[in-house]
């Protein structure tokens, strides 16, 4: 039995799961990246290209792409989507302004034949910010609820401070 499960742990545990970070730029991905990877808040330049870290949680590996979220950029995001599994898509919940721009970038990936087996995390960043949108109020913004075809999830979180 306990041989049986270090080999299925062998098989399963140390599989390498990818995923990518993305979401308009200033949206805090690499902020949010670096606060996965080593806890702390770095000081961030707007991404050009892409970061790449490997971060094991619980024993899990997951390899993220930081990909720049400028609109130039976003053209490129393609290139980043075959094997994903998982794509966390940050939002700055300040920016009321651009979330119909998120919400077309959204609909466009969930569209994308290299993405449809990949379950998604929306983070509703910057929650430490007075008069942030809520989690609920993006949700409902992005019609999130009419995404039928796989799993999903919106949290609210601050990257400053890693909650949520
Ligand atoms: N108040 C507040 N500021 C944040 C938070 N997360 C990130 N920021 C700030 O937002 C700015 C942009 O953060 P980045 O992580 O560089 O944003 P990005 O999404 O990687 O931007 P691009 O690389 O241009 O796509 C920085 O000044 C961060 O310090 C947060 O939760 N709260
Ligand atoms: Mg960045």
């Amino acid at each position: 039995m306990g041989q049986l499960f270090t080999k299925l742990m062998s098989i399963f545990g140390n599989k390498e799961h990818k995923v990518i970070i993305v979401g308009l730029d200033n949206a805090g991905k690499t902020t949010i990246l670096y606060q996965f990877l080593m806890n702390e808040v770095v000081h961030t330049a707007p991404t050009i290209g892409s970061n790449v870290e490997e971060i094991v949680l619980r024993n899990t590996h997951f390899l993220m792409w930081d990909i720049g979220g400028q609109e130039t950029i976003r053209s490129t995001w393609n290139n980043y989507y075959s094997n994903t599994e998982f794509v966390i898509l940050v939002i700055d919940s300040t920016d009321r302004e651009r979330l119909p721009e998120t919400r077309e970038e959204l609909y466009k990936m969930l569209a994308h034949e290299d993405l449809k087996n990949a379950a998604v995390l929306i983070f509703a960043n910057k929650q430490d910010v007075k008069d942030s949108m809520s989690a609920s109020e993006i949700s409902a913004s992005l019609a999130l609820s009419a995404i039928k075809d796989r799993a999903w999830h919106i949290q609210g979180c601050c990257a400053l401070t890693g909650e949520g």
